[in-house]
């Protein structure tokens, strides 16, 4: 028995009962894949994942990666090395690799399932094993001879990073002073320090590349001035051998409060000797290519949160389940002691655990079958502009939302164990120290909540928001449960409408900035609001969703089946009743800010 306590069941029920992902399997860009493999491929990565790849989760926490500064090398525990490697070797990261390189190029729901599974089990694995995924997006952007690396680095495995942070420039990218001088021969050299880059430097593959945004001499200042540069650690000769090594070296590894076992490295560029580096696609268009490596790595990243969350959960659910203390509040003091669950205090939290968890893997799942329509859309040669802003859309709440609620509710999970859960003998206190990351790194909250508003709504011209308002409206108005969830989707019907408001009042003080600046600030003030409050609202969308299929499903049900869905309609109402009415509330504050707050001085904090 490992930490791990994955929710395959309700992977299933989205995937194939509320999304109906069956429909699009066997057919199309997914001729090669049906239901029967779909879920045979999910029971497989289960079994891994709660196997052998949640073995190492501890003791690489406990043991960490070890750094040598002599040699700039860092020595990973042989416990998480074949955690790695079982995951290597069953090839799994092929799922979400095109066919053109050897891969299935199954549906991304599909492949955020698996990676639900991994990421929930050991979140550094997942990230070690990205090498294939980033040489698939250098394929897409890549030159001929880039290309050819491209397949090189999937066949040998290699590892890669995304490289952009540097000590003055963390949310502010275009900050960044690493510069790249043009050497006129096809390659550039590569000079500055960048901090904080995941898996730069490890002992697991034979070579590991870095896609780095860098500054070519004489280029423009911001994001807009920065390339992209594929620079390998082992620069890789014709014949495909490894060839020398080239001057970009780990120069520290951080300590950290968690993640301990994926390596954080200051990355040193040309300090020893030059450090090459190859022009991506031979373009300066770096930020636009970049984004496609963080998009997806900040799906991961709100993936990885509530995975998390999950597996709290049902650690949580299961002490809870066993644990006996105190009497029933409402018997008397010589009844027989109880579970905790028969607490009302300990139902409510648990319920506010499973309710926020299945909306918001609902919610990965959403955005992974928008994926899915652009995969399709694409196959067939068709515009993908409005899928390709829907999913946009979603991102920042998969993130942003995905990882505060997962990261505070995480402390619920740990509160149902009392003071064991404060003990290292249960995997709670790992979990809120390894998710606390995902608040913070691929664009903290703040900039989450920024991007939703200024990138995802108003520059987008409101129209994904607009439609995806009108699926929740169109829900909240229709007869779905049959009259069973009146009171939810009229709950849903008000909340919405005040993150409408929320909207609008936001915008109009964007446009009041024309003539005053200053009113930028209230929307800087409330934007986070914005984001969770929307968030709230989209999960509780979600859930009613759910609580429809299981309201439709549950009659004639076997035993396990009636608990499931019974469960699933408890949260839905649930979450209807306790969350939405608290959208009103956030709506009030928002119309009253004003910017009494930004006219306090800074010595007064
Ligand atoms: C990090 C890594 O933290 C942590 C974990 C690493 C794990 C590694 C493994 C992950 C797996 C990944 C594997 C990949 C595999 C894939 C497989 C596939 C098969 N959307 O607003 P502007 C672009 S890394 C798209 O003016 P500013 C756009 O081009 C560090 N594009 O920005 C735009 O131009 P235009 C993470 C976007 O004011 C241009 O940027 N660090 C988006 O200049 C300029 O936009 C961060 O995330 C978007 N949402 O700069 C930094 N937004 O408008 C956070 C912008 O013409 N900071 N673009 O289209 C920010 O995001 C800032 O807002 C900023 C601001 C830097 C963008
Ligand atoms: P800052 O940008 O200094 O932010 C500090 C605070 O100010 C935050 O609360 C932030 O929200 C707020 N803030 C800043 N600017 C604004 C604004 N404009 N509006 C409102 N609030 C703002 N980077 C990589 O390039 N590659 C990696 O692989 C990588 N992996 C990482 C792994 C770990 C474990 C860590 C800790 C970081 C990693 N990072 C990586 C860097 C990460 O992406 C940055 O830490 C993150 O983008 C935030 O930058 P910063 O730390 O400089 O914080």
């Amino acid at each position: 028995m490992t930490h791990y306590k994955s929710n395959l069941r309700d992977i299933e029920f989205n995937l194939f009962e509320v999304f109906r992902r069956q429909d699009v399997l066997g057919e199309g860009p997914f001729e090669e894949l049906d239901e029967e493999t779909a879920r045979t491929i999910l029971a497989e990565v289960d079994r891994l994942a709660t196997g052998v790849i949640a073995e190492s989760f501890e003791d690489a926490d406990r043991n960490p990666p070890v750094f040598d500064p002599k040699t700039n090398t860092v020595a990973v525990p042989e416990s998480l090395k074949k955690s790695y490697q079982a995951y290597m070797d069953a090839g799994w990261y092929n799922l979400d690799l095109p066919q053109e390189l050897g891969g299935l190029g199954a549906p991304r729901s599909l492949v955020w399932s698996a990676a639900e599974l991994v990421l929930g089990a050991n979140p550094s694995v997942h990230m070690y094993s990205a090498g294939p995924g980033f040489a698939s997006i250098l394929f897409s952007e890549g030159n001929e001879k880039q290309k050819e690396f491209a397949r090189l680095a999937i066949e040998r495995g290699w590892g890669a990073t995304m490289v952009l942070t540097e000590p003055d420039a963390g949310s502010d990218v275009g900050a960044g002073r690493t510069k790249a001088v043009d050497q006129g021969d096809g390659t550039w050299h590569i000079e500055g320090v960048k901090r904080f880059i995941t898996s730069a430097e490890h002992d697991m593959s034979e070579n590991i590349f870095h896609l780095v945004l860098a500054r070519p001499e004489g280029a423009g200042p911001g994001t807009k001035g920065l390339s992209l540069y594929l620079v390998p650690k082992f620069l890789v000769n014709e014949d495909g051998s490894l060839g020398e090594r080239n001057g970009a070296y780990v120069t520290n590894v951080e300590h950290k409060m968690g993640l301990k076992a994926s390596t954080t490295c200051e990355l040193t560029f040309g300090d020893k000797h030059p450090a090459i580096g190859y022009l991506v696609g031979d373009k300066h268009d770096g930020i636009r290519q970049m984004f496609l490596v963080i998009e997806y790595a900040r799906m991961m990243v709100g993936t990885k949160a509530i995975a998390t969350l999950s597996t709290g959960y049902l650690n949580a659910l299961e002490y809870a389940k066993e644990r006996v203390q105190g009497n029933d509040l409402a018997g008397s003091k010589n009844s027989p002691k109880v579970t905790i669950t028969h607490h009302p205090d300990v139902r409510r939290s648990l319920m506010t655990q499973k309710s926020y968890v299945e909306a918001m893997r609902a919610l990965v799942l959403l955005t992974a079958t928008q994926q899915d329509e652009i995969q399709i859309a694409h196959s067939r040669g068709e515009d993908v502009t409005e899928l390709e802003a829907m999913n946009d859309l979603l991102l920042p709440i998969v993130k942003g939302v995905g990882s505060e609620r997962s990261y505070a509710l995480l402390a619920e999970s740990l509160q149902t164990l009392g003071g064991s859960g404060f003990l290292q003998e249960y995997p709670i206190e790992q979990y809120i120290r390894d998710a606390k990351i995902d608040t913070l790194y691929e664009g903290t909250t703040a900039i989450q909540a920024q991007d939703f508003f200024f990138r995802k709504i108003v520059k987008n011209g409101g129209q994904a928001l607009g439609a995806l308002s009108g699926e929740i409206r169109a829900f909240a108005e229709s007869e779905a449960g049959n009259g069973r969830l009146k009171e939810e989707r009229k709950l849903l019907l008000e909340s919405l409408g005040n993150v409408e408001k929320l909207v609008e009042l936001m915008v109009g003080h964007a446009m009041g900035s024309a003539e005053n600046p200053r009113e930028l600030y209230k929307v800087g003030l409330n934007s986070t609001r914005l984001l969770m409050s929307f968030g709230d609202v989209v999960l509780a969308w979600l859930l009613l969703r759910q609580a429809e299929v299981a309201l439709n499903n549950i009659d004639g049900a076997g035993e396990a089946d009636k608990d499931f869905y019974t469960g699933k309609i408890a949260a839905a109402r649930f979450f209807a009743e306790q969350f939405l009415p608290r959208i009103a509330a956030e709506l009030r504050v928002a119309e009253g800010v004003d910017l009494d707050l930004m006219d306090v001085p800074e010595s007064a904090f």
